[in-house]
Protein backbone atom coordinates (compact mmCIF):
# COMPACT_ATOMS: atom_id res chain seq x y z
CA UNK A 1 0.00 0.00 0.00
CA UNK A 2 2.59 2.45 -0.69
CA UNK A 3 1.17 4.09 -3.99
CA UNK A 4 1.47 7.37 -4.50
CA UNK A 5 -1.49 7.24 -7.58
CA UNK A 6 -3.68 9.93 -7.38
CA UNK A 7 -6.78 7.55 -7.23
CA UNK A 8 -7.97 5.83 -4.75
CA UNK A 9 -5.55 3.61 -2.40
CA UNK A 10 -5.80 -0.24 -3.90
CA UNK A 11 -7.70 -1.95 -1.46
CA UNK A 12 -6.77 -5.46 -3.16
CA UNK A 13 -3.18 -7.08 -3.96
CA UNK A 14 -4.40 -7.31 -7.26
CA UNK A 15 -4.48 -3.62 -6.94
CA UNK A 16 -1.52 -3.47 -5.22
CA UNK A 17 0.13 -5.41 -8.24
CA UNK A 18 -0.94 -2.94 -10.74
CA UNK A 19 0.43 -0.10 -8.92
CA UNK A 20 4.05 -1.82 -9.04
CA UNK A 21 3.63 -2.34 -12.82
CA UNK A 22 2.68 1.45 -13.02
CA UNK A 23 5.79 2.22 -10.52
CA UNK A 24 8.06 0.51 -12.96
CA UNK A 25 6.27 2.38 -16.02
CA UNK A 26 6.44 5.52 -13.94
CA UNK A 27 10.26 5.62 -12.86
CA UNK A 28 11.68 4.01 -16.12
CA UNK A 29 9.84 7.23 -18.30
CA UNK A 30 11.37 9.47 -15.54
CA UNK A 31 14.46 7.98 -15.93
CA UNK A 32 14.36 7.99 -20.11
CA UNK A 33 12.94 11.68 -19.34
CA UNK A 34 16.04 12.68 -17.61
CA UNK A 35 18.68 11.46 -19.78
CA UNK A 36 17.30 12.62 -22.89
CA UNK A 37 16.80 16.55 -21.51
CA UNK A 38 20.42 15.88 -20.13
CA UNK A 39 21.71 14.93 -23.52
CA UNK A 40 19.96 17.83 -25.23
CA UNK A 41 20.96 20.29 -22.65
CA UNK A 42 25.14 18.74 -23.23
CA UNK A 43 24.26 19.35 -27.06
CA UNK A 44 22.75 22.73 -27.09
CA UNK A 45 25.41 24.31 -24.50
CA UNK A 46 28.67 21.99 -25.57
CA UNK A 47 27.83 22.43 -29.86
CA UNK A 48 26.20 26.50 -29.86
CA UNK A 49 27.57 28.21 -33.02
CA UNK A 50 30.91 29.89 -31.82
CA UNK A 51 32.09 30.48 -35.71
CA UNK A 52 31.13 29.26 -38.69
CA UNK A 53 33.46 26.14 -38.80
CA UNK A 54 31.01 23.06 -38.44
CA UNK A 55 31.89 20.77 -35.76
CA UNK A 56 33.59 17.72 -36.27
CA UNK A 57 31.75 15.64 -38.78
CA UNK A 58 31.73 11.99 -37.76
CA UNK A 59 29.95 8.73 -39.33
CA UNK A 60 28.79 5.28 -38.00
CA UNK A 61 29.96 3.86 -34.22
CA UNK A 62 28.91 0.32 -34.03
CA UNK A 63 29.22 0.37 -29.77
CA UNK A 64 26.98 3.63 -29.77
CA UNK A 65 24.61 2.25 -32.42
CA UNK A 66 24.39 -1.10 -30.77
CA UNK A 67 23.61 0.33 -27.23
CA UNK A 68 21.34 2.26 -28.52
CA UNK A 69 18.93 -0.37 -30.39
CA UNK A 70 19.61 -3.30 -27.22
CA UNK A 71 19.26 -1.17 -24.46
CA UNK A 72 15.38 0.69 -25.85
CA UNK A 73 14.86 -2.85 -27.13
CA UNK A 74 15.83 -4.52 -23.83
CA UNK A 75 13.76 -2.04 -21.80
CA UNK A 76 10.45 -2.52 -23.92
CA UNK A 77 10.74 -6.53 -23.82
CA UNK A 78 11.13 -5.86 -19.99
CA UNK A 79 7.87 -3.98 -19.66
CA UNK A 80 6.24 -5.92 -21.78
CA UNK A 81 6.96 -9.35 -19.55
CA UNK A 82 5.95 -7.41 -16.46
CA UNK A 83 2.70 -6.86 -18.06
CA UNK A 84 1.91 -9.99 -19.57
CA UNK A 85 2.67 -11.91 -16.41
CA UNK A 86 0.90 -9.36 -13.95
CA UNK A 87 -2.48 -9.27 -16.49
CA UNK A 88 -2.15 -13.26 -16.03
CA UNK A 89 -2.00 -13.23 -12.64
CA UNK A 90 -5.17 -10.70 -11.75
CA UNK A 91 -6.90 -12.50 -15.14
CA UNK A 92 -6.05 -15.75 -12.49
CA UNK A 93 -10.33 -16.57 -11.64
CA UNK A 94 -10.24 -17.92 -7.88
CA UNK A 95 -12.40 -21.49 -8.11
CA UNK A 96 -12.53 -21.72 -4.40
CA UNK A 97 -13.06 -18.34 -3.22
CA UNK A 98 -13.88 -17.38 0.71
CA UNK A 99 -17.36 -15.65 -0.74
CA UNK A 100 -19.41 -15.11 -4.07
CA UNK A 101 -20.93 -12.12 -5.05
CA UNK A 102 -23.53 -11.99 -7.91
CA UNK A 103 -23.28 -8.74 -9.48
CA UNK A 104 -26.70 -7.76 -11.67
CA UNK A 105 -26.70 -4.18 -13.60
CA UNK A 106 -29.54 -2.62 -15.56
CA UNK A 107 -30.53 0.45 -16.15
CA UNK A 108 -30.03 2.42 -14.16
CA UNK A 109 -28.91 0.75 -11.15
CA UNK A 110 -26.89 -2.07 -9.14
CA UNK A 111 -28.01 -5.77 -7.43
CA UNK A 112 -25.40 -7.16 -5.12
CA UNK A 113 -26.23 -10.61 -4.47
CA UNK A 114 -24.58 -13.13 -2.00
CA UNK A 115 -26.03 -17.01 -3.35
CA UNK A 116 -24.73 -18.88 -0.41
CA UNK A 117 -26.76 -16.92 1.96
CA UNK A 118 -29.82 -15.13 -0.46
CA UNK A 119 -28.54 -11.97 0.37
CA UNK A 120 -29.65 -9.13 -1.67
CA UNK A 121 -28.47 -5.15 -1.89
CA UNK A 122 -30.58 -3.42 -4.90
CA UNK A 123 -30.40 -0.15 -5.77
CA UNK A 124 -33.35 1.87 -6.53
CA UNK A 125 -34.44 4.85 -8.39
CA UNK A 126 -35.46 6.10 -4.77
CA UNK A 127 -33.07 5.39 -2.57
CA UNK A 128 -29.36 6.29 -1.94
CA UNK A 129 -26.74 4.28 -4.01
CA UNK A 130 -26.55 0.75 -3.16
CA UNK A 131 -23.47 -0.76 -0.76
CA UNK A 132 -21.33 -3.38 -1.73
CA UNK A 133 -19.94 -4.80 1.70
CA UNK A 134 -16.81 -6.85 1.29
CA UNK A 135 -14.72 -8.82 4.19
CA UNK A 136 -11.40 -8.00 3.88
CA UNK A 137 -8.85 -10.48 3.68
CA UNK A 138 -10.62 -12.68 1.77
CA UNK A 139 -10.77 -14.20 -1.46
CA UNK A 140 -13.97 -13.12 -3.60
CA UNK A 141 -15.29 -14.06 -7.18
CA UNK A 142 -17.69 -11.80 -8.68
CA UNK A 143 -19.94 -13.18 -11.61
CA UNK A 144 -21.40 -9.87 -13.18
CA UNK A 145 -24.53 -9.97 -15.35
CA UNK A 146 -26.23 -7.06 -17.13
CA UNK A 147 -30.37 -7.59 -17.49
CA UNK A 148 -30.42 -4.66 -20.47
CA UNK A 149 -27.49 -3.05 -22.27
CA UNK A 150 -23.65 -3.11 -21.89
CA UNK A 151 -22.41 -1.56 -18.08
CA UNK A 152 -18.88 -1.61 -16.92
CA UNK A 153 -18.09 -2.74 -13.29
CA UNK A 154 -15.89 -0.66 -12.01
CA UNK A 155 -14.16 0.51 -8.01
CA UNK A 156 -11.14 2.26 -9.02
CA UNK A 157 -9.87 1.01 -5.68
CA UNK A 158 -9.53 -2.24 -7.36
CA UNK A 159 -7.27 -0.65 -10.48
CA UNK A 160 -9.35 -2.62 -13.18
CA UNK A 161 -12.77 -2.50 -15.28
CA UNK A 162 -14.75 -5.29 -16.26
CA UNK A 163 -17.76 -4.71 -19.32
CA UNK A 164 -20.69 -6.87 -18.18
CA UNK A 165 -22.27 -8.00 -21.50
CA UNK A 166 -25.81 -8.90 -22.24
CA UNK A 167 -26.29 -12.63 -22.30
CA UNK A 168 -22.79 -13.78 -20.75
CA UNK A 169 -21.77 -13.69 -17.04
CA UNK A 170 -18.25 -12.22 -16.51
CA UNK A 171 -16.23 -13.50 -14.09
CA UNK A 172 -13.71 -12.27 -12.10
CA UNK A 173 -11.80 -12.56 -8.27
CA UNK A 174 -9.47 -10.11 -6.17
CA UNK A 175 -8.10 -10.61 -2.99
CA UNK A 176 -9.35 -8.07 -0.52
CA UNK A 177 -6.44 -6.71 1.27
CA UNK A 178 -5.60 -7.63 5.42
CA UNK A 179 -6.02 -3.64 6.20
CA UNK A 180 -8.83 -2.59 3.56
CA UNK A 181 -11.45 -2.85 5.85
CA UNK A 182 -13.17 1.30 5.81
CA UNK A 183 -16.01 2.50 4.21
CA UNK A 184 -15.88 3.67 0.37
CA UNK A 185 -18.16 5.92 -0.38
CA UNK A 186 -19.41 6.42 -4.27
CA UNK A 187 -16.29 3.87 -4.87
CA UNK A 188 -17.97 2.47 -7.55
CA UNK A 189 -19.59 3.54 -11.10
CA UNK A 190 -20.72 1.98 -13.83
CA UNK A 191 -17.93 2.82 -16.50
CA UNK A 192 -19.82 2.17 -19.65
CA UNK A 193 -22.50 4.96 -20.99
CA UNK A 194 -25.44 3.02 -20.76
CA UNK A 195 -27.84 5.68 -21.20
CA UNK A 196 -30.39 8.56 -19.42
CA UNK A 197 -29.29 7.69 -16.07
CA UNK A 198 -25.62 6.41 -16.40
CA UNK A 199 -24.56 8.81 -14.34
CA UNK A 200 -26.55 7.43 -11.13
CA UNK A 201 -25.25 4.18 -11.04
CA UNK A 202 -23.29 4.55 -8.35
CA UNK A 203 -22.21 2.42 -5.21
CA UNK A 204 -20.28 2.42 -2.44
CA UNK A 205 -18.34 -0.07 -1.01
CA UNK A 206 -17.96 -0.63 3.10
CA UNK A 207 -15.15 -3.28 3.93
CA UNK A 208 -15.42 -4.98 7.06
CA UNK A 209 -12.96 -7.62 9.40
CA UNK A 210 -14.14 -11.16 8.32
CA UNK A 211 -15.83 -11.88 11.37
CA UNK A 212 -17.84 -8.52 10.89
CA UNK A 213 -18.51 -9.52 7.85
CA UNK A 214 -20.10 -12.65 9.25
CA UNK A 215 -21.82 -11.13 11.26
CA UNK A 216 -23.43 -8.69 8.48
CA UNK A 217 -24.50 -11.13 6.18
CA UNK A 218 -26.19 -13.64 9.31
CA UNK A 219 -28.25 -10.35 9.97
CA UNK A 220 -29.11 -9.32 6.59
CA UNK A 221 -30.35 -12.82 5.76
CA UNK A 222 -32.36 -12.73 8.64
CA UNK A 223 -34.05 -9.13 7.78
CA UNK A 224 -34.56 -10.03 4.40
CA UNK A 225 -36.18 -13.10 5.44
CA UNK A 226 -38.52 -11.26 8.40
CA UNK A 227 -39.51 -8.71 5.10
CA UNK A 228 -39.96 -10.91 2.75
CU1 LIG B 1 -24.47 1.25 -16.66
Amino acid sequence: MTSRSPLAPPITDQADDIDRVWDVFLYLALGVLAFVVVLVVYVVIRFRRRDDRLPQQKHYNIPLEIAYTVVPFVLVVGLFAITVVTVNAIDDTDTDPDLTVHVTAFQWQWEFEYPESGVRIIGGADTDAPELVLPADSSVLFELESLDVIHSFWITAFRFKRDIIPGTVTEFSVDMSDDAAGEYPNAGVCAEYCGLDHALMRFSVRVLEPAEFDAWLVEQANDQEVAG
